[in-house]
């Protein structure tokens, strides 16, 4: 089994072998679309550790957590577990959400030749990215040399150059809402994005996330968040639902079994219309695509945030099936460095972002004094 990176990579130099599979059976839910399913969700084998029960204390917490969160409904929690997917809507009130706009914008300002500098990477191989001195130098370069064409640019982890970035990303309801949706105790920041679609620029390749994270987990959710409200045209995320619970596909099949996944009747959903501050959220191994964004609009831009549960371990890869794709290499490569294969993966450029860490120290001062 393969993986693939968000980004169109032609099949040929970086995805051979991959599955590849034409979505034909659509029901009237689903989303009329003629494209491609060139990733497939990769479980790979079962991981040797050992059985663990559940301490009662993690059962109430969880618990705990159904009542306090926006997806407070068991409907939403079991539509999640099913799908792999779900859209809270105003999640943000349009003020709260005019403000994380604000920030995250300002702080990727600064980050505009890095982000076309990561599309040389990602699209031109050999060439080196830093040697790209402007803009329009990474334009022309990626139209000559490009082995697709730009679906997106991607800045990496605002929340280290901004102080009220990385505040968005501790927001106490929104990182409750994931522990709950994970079903985990604690929870950690993995990364933040910034997908910026200008208009005319291609599709978002079918992918699931997990295949970019070098840690051994199936804990893992991205929410994704458009920074305006979203329109039918607009380039919005298309999953393939309950991929995310596909086990028996990639337990049971070589790569030369997932070539064709045709007839394996994923319905595509997606939530065409998004208001400001509607957001979605979707686990780690759920299959996603986005369509291009339509010339003669207005640009899109979305920001994510990945989040795992806290005590996963980073990927041991002597035995493993397949290689972490590195796409996102330019995100985790500061703390990868730093942790041993096997070992946890807490690093302080993954912090803990659930419990609240102040509010539990500030209990505890409070109860000693
Ligand atoms: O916004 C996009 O086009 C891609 C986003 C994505 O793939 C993700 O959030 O995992």
């Amino acid at each position: 089994m393969g993986s693939l990176g968000r980004g169109r990579f032609p099949i040929c130099n970086c995805t051979a072998g991959l599955p590849r599979m034409v979505i034909t059976s659509l029901n009237s839910q689903q989303q009329s679309m003629s494209c491609s399913l060139v990733v497939v969700v990769g479980q790979g084998s079962s991981r040797s550790s050992k059985r663990r029960e559940i301490p009662d204390h993690h059962r109430r917490n969880v618990a705990n957590h159904l009542l306090q969160t926006a997806a407070s409904s068991v409907q939403q929690l079991l539509d999640f577990e099913r799908q792999g997917h779900l859209c809270a809507r105003a999640f943000f009130n349009p003020l709260e959400l005019s403000s994380l706009k604000a920030c995250v914008t300002e702080a990727a300002e600064s980050q505009k030749l890095n982000a076309y500098r990561h599309r040389v990477a990602v699209l031109c191989p050999g060439v080196d990215p830093f040697s790209v001195k402007t803009i329009q130098e990474a334009q022309n370069i990626i139209r000559l040399k490009g082995t697709d064409e730009l679906g997106f640019l991607q800045t990496f982890n605002l929340h280290q150059r901004s102080q009220a970035v990385r505040e968005w990303t501790s927001h106490p309801r929104l990182c409750s809402t994931v522990a709950a949706l994970l079903g985990v105790e604690r929870v950690r920041l993995y990364q933040d994005c910034l997908f910026l679609k200008m208009p005319g620029f291609g599709e978002t390749n079918w992918h699931s996330d997990l295949n970019m994270v070098p840690i051994d987990t199936n804990s893992f959710l991205t929410v994704w968040i458009p920074l305006r409200s979203l329109e039918k045209d607009d380039s919005s995320l298309h999953f393939a639902s309950g991929s995310h619970r596909d086990f028996a596909l990639p337990y049971w099949q070589s790569n030369e079994g997932m070539m064709n996944l045709q007839g394996r009747g994923y319905p595509i959903n997606t939530y065409s219309k998004l208001a400001l501050g509607d957001l979605t959220f979707h686990h780690g191994w759920t299959l996603h695509w986005a369509p291009g964004q339509p010339l003669g609009g207005t640009h899109r831009a979305a920001w994510t945030i990945s989040y795992f549960a806290d005590g996963a371990r980073i990927l041991c890869t002597k035995h493993a099936r397949r290689k972490v794709q590195e796409e996102d290499a330019w995100s985790f490569q500061a703390w990868r460095k730093d942790i041993k294969e096997g070992q946890l993966a807490r690093h302080p450029l993954l912090p803990a972002v659930f419990p609240d860490q102040e509010k539990i120290l500030s209990g505890r001062r409070r109860l000693s004094t």
